[in-house]
């Protein structure tokens, strides 16, 4: 078996790479996709990572082909942009077909390429202190009409989504499952490509959430949680 190990700030991290049976695995042109950090030569692309041992999310990326985008590893780093700007651009893609991660328990780790996992300088699994920038596009189809919407997320630890630039909904922070939700209405029309970003941080393992919801703003005044009339923001209207 092939391996490659690549020792980033003194050994710091450690990231092992093997040519193993595929899982959530799939062939993507990064470059194809603007706004993504160039994660260097050869960089390949992990397909719905939190996705094994969880029924609610296939390891098929091709719905909608969903969001495309970059990790970054900053040990006990706080706050999503604090990752980015300051954590280690690890060389591979994340692509993830929706954004529904229930809360759950995640042991497992980190997957690399080919189903390896990605593990620390320590040998143990990567499943803490990481972040995803997460870029694309939400467009409505036939079925979603033109209007007022609003988001939502409940996240463990840290996220904030932004829609056509503009910060929507800020639920950052090191913590455990919250919700949080827009504070104002996100004016969506159908058929156009609106540019979307989802930035998360898994801060202390071992538990994870990203779960993003939208609503009609007609709902506006039901409860920001789970009685809130709040829906999953469906994979087939994103893409990048
Ligand atoms: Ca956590």
């Amino acid at each position: 078996m092939k391996k490659i190990k690549y020792i980033v700030f003194s050994g710091l991290l450690v990231l092992g790479f093997q040519n193993c049976s595929p899982q959530g695995f799939s062939q993507v042109s990064p470059q194809a996709a603007a706004g993504i950090a160039d994660a260097g030569d050869g960089a390949q692309t992990v397909c719905n990572p939190f996705s094994n041992s969880q029924s609610s999310n296939s390891s098929d990326c091709s719905t909608g082909d969903g969001l495309l985008g970059n990790v970054y590893y900053f040990l006990k780093g706080v706050g999503v942009q604090n990752y980015i700007d300051l954590g280690i651009l690890l060389p591979i893609y994340v692509q993830m077909s929706d954004l529904n991660i229930p809360q759950r328990s995640w042991v497992d780790g980190f997957p690399g390429p080919n189903g390896v996992k990605l593990t620390q300088a320590d040998g143990t699994d990567l499943n803490e202190y990481f972040a995803l920038n997460l870029k694309g596009y939400l467009q409505l189809n036939s079925s979603y009409p033109s209007g007022a919407y609003e988001f939502a997320i409940s996240s463990d630890d840290g996220a904030i989504l932004n829609i056509d630039g503009q910060e929507i909904v800020n639920n950052d922070g090191t913590h455990s499952l919250a919700w949080a939700c827009s504070g104002q209405s996100v004016q969506l029309t159908q058929g156009t490509k609106h540019n979307m970003q989802v930035r998360y941080y898994q801060g202390p393992r071992i538990y994870i959430a990203l779960q993003v919801f939208w609503r009609p703003a007609s709902m506006h005044n039901k409860p920001c949680d789970s009685t809130g009339g709040w829906s999953i923001v469906p994979a087939e209207l994103l893409s990048h």
